[in-house]
C-alpha cells in the first residue's frame, strides 16, 4: 500500500500502545508559520508525557507518511497553504501523481484507519457551513465520521459553522457526539453553544468501553468526543461570535467558497482578534491531545 508508518507508530501498534493520529491540514492550512511547526512539535510532546505515541499525518510524494519526522513537519509549517488540501476527494488523485497532500480531518481518519490507528486528536472539525441551503456546504469530515472507524477528539465545532445542522447531520449519520465532562456541545473558542450532545463522559474509561461496544455492535463510524476549551483560555462569546460574523461577510463579498472557506476564516478571525484566537486555537488542542491519549490509553487497557 501507498503508505508509510514510522517504526516506532508499527511498533507500539503491534504492541497495544495508545497512538494517537494528528492532521496536517491545521499545520499548513490552520495557522501561520512558525506558530503552526511550534504547536504541532509541543502537541506531540503532550501526547509523549501522558503515554502515548504521536503520529503526524499527511502525504509526501504521493506516499500517506504515518508518523511525520520533525523535517517532514518543518516543512509541512513553511509551504504552508502551498500544499493541498486534501479531502477523500482528493486522495487518489494527490497519490497517483506523487504530489504533496496536507490531510483534513476526513482523510487523516482514512489513512489513520488503514495504518491500524484508532484514536486521532485535532482542533475543530468540519461541519455544515452557515447557509449552506443555499451552496450545498457541507464539510467531508461528517461523512467521514459517519463510516470510517477512527475516534476523533476535538473542541467541538467552530461558530463559523452552523452547529445546529452539524448536530442533525451527525446524528443522520449515526456519529455519537459524546461530551468531555460537559452536557453540551462546545464551540471550539467557548465552552458552550446552548447545544446538547448526546452524552456526558465522566471520565477516559467511559469513552473506552462506548467505543468498544460500538465496534462489538459492528457499528461503522466514527465516534466524536468534543472537549470544552479549558476555562482560563477560552474566549468571551459575544466578542467572538462578532468577529465571527464579520469574517463571513468578508468571505462573502471577496467570493471565497467551498475548501477556501476554512482556511480564509481562521485566518480573518485570528487576524481581527490581534492573535486571541490563535493563541486559544493552540491552547484548546494542547488540551485536546492530553484528553485523547488518556482515552487511548484506557481503550489498550480494555483490549
Ligand atoms: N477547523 C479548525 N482548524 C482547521 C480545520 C478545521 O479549527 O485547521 C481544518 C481541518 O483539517 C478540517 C478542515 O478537516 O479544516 C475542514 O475543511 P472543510 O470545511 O473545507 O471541509
Ligand atoms: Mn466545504
Amino acid at each position: 500500500m501507498n503508505i508509510k508508518i514510522n517504526p516506532e507508530v508499527k511498533e507500539a501498534l503491534e504492541n497495544n500502545r495508545p497512538v494517537v493520529a494528528l492532521e496536517s491540514t491545521i499545520i499548513s492550512h490552520g495557522m501561520p508559520y512558525p506558530q503552526n511547526v511550534e504547536t504541532a512539535y509541543k502537541v506531540e510532546e503532550i501526547v509523549r508525557e501522558n503515554g502515548g505515541v504521536p503520529a503526524t499525518i499527511g502525504i509526501i510524494d504521493g506516499v500517506g507518511i504515518v508518523g511525520m519526522n520533525k523535517e517532514e513537519i518543518e516543512a509541512f509549517g513553511k509551504r504552508g497553504p502551498e500544499i493541498t488540501k486534501v479531502s477523500r476527494r482528493d486522495l487518489a488523485t494527490i497519490m497517483a501523481e506523487g504530489l504533496w497532500g496536507a490531510t483534513t480531518v476526513a482523510t487523516t481518519m482514512i489513512l489513520a484507519k488503514l495504518a491500524g490507528v484508532e484514536f486521532f486528536v485535532t482542533g475543530g472539525i468540519g461541519g455544515v457551513h452557515r447557509g449552506a441551503e443555499e451552496t450545498f456546504d457541507v464539510s467531508a469530515d461528517l461523512e467521514e465520521l459517519g463510516r470510517t472507524n477512527v475516534t476523533v477528539i476535538c473542541a467541538g465545532a467552530k461558530a463559523i459553522l452552523d452547529l445546529p445542522k452539524t448536530l442533525e447531520v451527525l446524528e443522520t449519520k449515526g456519529v455519537p457526539v459524546l461530551g468531555y465532562g460537559t452536557n453540551e456541545l462546545p464551540a471550539f473558542y467557548t465552552r458552550t453553544s446552548g447545544l446538547k450532545v448526546d452524552y456526558n463522559l465522566k471520565d477516559p474509561e467511559t469513552a473506552a468501553r462506548i467505543i468498544s461496544m460500538k465496534r462489538e455492535l459492528g457499528l461503522d463510524g466514527g465516534v466524536l468526543i468534543t472537549n470544552p476549551i479549558p476555562e482560563e483560555e477560552s474566549m468571551d462569546e459575544a466578542e467572538i461570535n462578532g468577529v465571527i460574523d464579520k469574517a463571513i461577510k468578508e468571505m462573502d463579498e471577496r467570493g471565497i467558497k467551498g475548501k477556501d472557506c476554512t482556511p480564509f476564516l481562521l485566518a480573518k478571525v485570528a487576524e481581527i482578534t490581534e492573535g486571541k484566537s490563535l493563541d486559544a486555537n493552540i491552547k484548546l488542542v494542547f488540551n485536546n491531545a492530553k484528553v485523547g491519549t488518556e482515552i487511548a490509553k484506557a481503550y489498550c487497557k480494555l483490549k
